[in-house]
């Protein structure tokens, strides 16, 4: 658990070979670019269609009026920062605390357990958090800390992955992707790049999250309605992570020599099956194309080098609109039950020129 007392003069600072500032790490990989990233080309915005919905207001969920400047703001992040979603969201959030000017922020980290995010979130009410801004691990589960918050008066808001709960009484407000719309869209750069014929493989997210389930479904759908000619060979989960993604597409290439393209759900497993194509002695965007979610500067940087084909953006730097969705709850103003953002998309066409807004 780190508590960050801010100093006035914290700033973000991006990300470049020669520093590493507490908060703002250089992805893991040698292949990031060395250019700082420009935070404001990849800010998030809101779908226009994206703020409709039942709407939540303090007095509906029955909480006290508060000042951010007098507030302790605790944030619980679901998994191991190694993944450059992780890193970017957790830093959004950190940024955006320090420049609301909350008295006091604490954050955590669950490494990828459940019961880790549980014991996380119990801890930091047990500091007196007075709102609790929560990415969570699953869709179920989190029961016990969020009836824990509930039953002290911390209002909940949730940005990145969906719960099954009831909004704007479980938590204030769900921030986030469209999924579904991630994996139609993923489907749709299948299509275009392989003339609507190839044979893939998914490399599933993690299982017990609408992220996983949404992206597939999304994906499946579209190439079910619109590619006859494209055969899904096989489905099997890479765990968002990119070793699993890697040892899994080592696999599925021995096991079925057809396979010509990849879905991954998430970049960290493209760039495992990046690797993987290579080590089979296949050339990776070539003979065996590679399609994945998220807009990490490592994934697009292979895109701009052709050993890619496509990546949709999920975009993790929810602090501003988690932020300013707090101070419209506690003003009194409503909030919608679902805040949906939008998600720019990369091609080889648009790499190098949108890589600034990567991350
Ligand atoms: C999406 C987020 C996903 C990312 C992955 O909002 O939950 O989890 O797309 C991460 O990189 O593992």
């Amino acid at each position: 658990m780190t508590t960050i007392h801010p100093v006035r003069t914290f700033a973000a600072v991006a990300c470049t070979a020669a520093l590493v500032v507490a908060g703002c790490t250089k992805s893991e990989d040698s292949g990031a670019s060395d250019t700082p990233a420009d935070p404001e080309a990849g800010a998030q915005k809101v779908k226009a269609a994206g703020t409709n919905g039942p709407e939540c207001t303090l007095d509906k969920y029955g909480a006290e009026k508060l000042d951010l400047a007098d507030a302790t703001v605790g944030f619980s992040q679901s998994e191991k920062e190694d993944n450059p979603f992780r890193i970017a969201e957790t830093e959004s959030i950190t940024t955006s605390a320090e420049e609301a000017g909350v008295k006091d922020f604490i954050k955590t980290n669950a490494q990828t357990q459940l019961s880790k995010q549980i014991s996380d979130i119990q801890g930091m009410i047990s500091q007196g958090v007075d709102v609790l801004i929560v990415a969570p691990l699953n869709s179920d589960g989190l029961e016990p800390a969020l009836n824990a918050a509930k039953d002290k008066g911390i209002p909940v808001l949730t940005v990145d992955r969906k719960l099954n709960a009831a909004p704007c009484d479980d938590y204030i407000s769900f921030l986030g992707s469209d999924f579904t719309e991630q994996g139609k869209r993923a489907a749709d750069q299948v299509i275009e790049s392989t003339d609507g014929k190839a044979n893939v493989a998914i490399l599933l997210g993690a299982s017990g999250n609408n992220v996983t389930t949404e992206r597939t479904k999304g994906f499946v759908d579209q190439v079910e309605a619109e590619a006859p000619d494209i055969e899904i060979v096989a489905q099997q989960t890479g765990e968002f992570a990119r070793d699993k993604g890697q040892q899994v597409t080592e696999q599925l290439l021995q096991s079925n020599p057809e396979i010509d393209t990849i879905y991954a759900e998430n970049d960290e497993m493209g760039l495992g099956a990046l690797a993987a194509i290579r080590a089979a002695g296949k050339q990776p965007g070539e003979d065996v194309k590679i399609f994945s979610v998220d807009g990490t500067r490592n994934a697009v940087l292979e895109l701009t080098k052709g050993t890619y084909n496509g990546v949709i953006e999920s975009n993790p730097r929810f602090g501003p609109l988690a932020f300013d969705t707090l101070e419209k709850f506690y003003a009194g103003d409503p909030v919608t039950d679902e805040i949906v953002i939008e998600d720019r998309e990369y091609n080889p066409d648009n790499a190098e020129e949108l890589l600034d807004s990567a991350y």
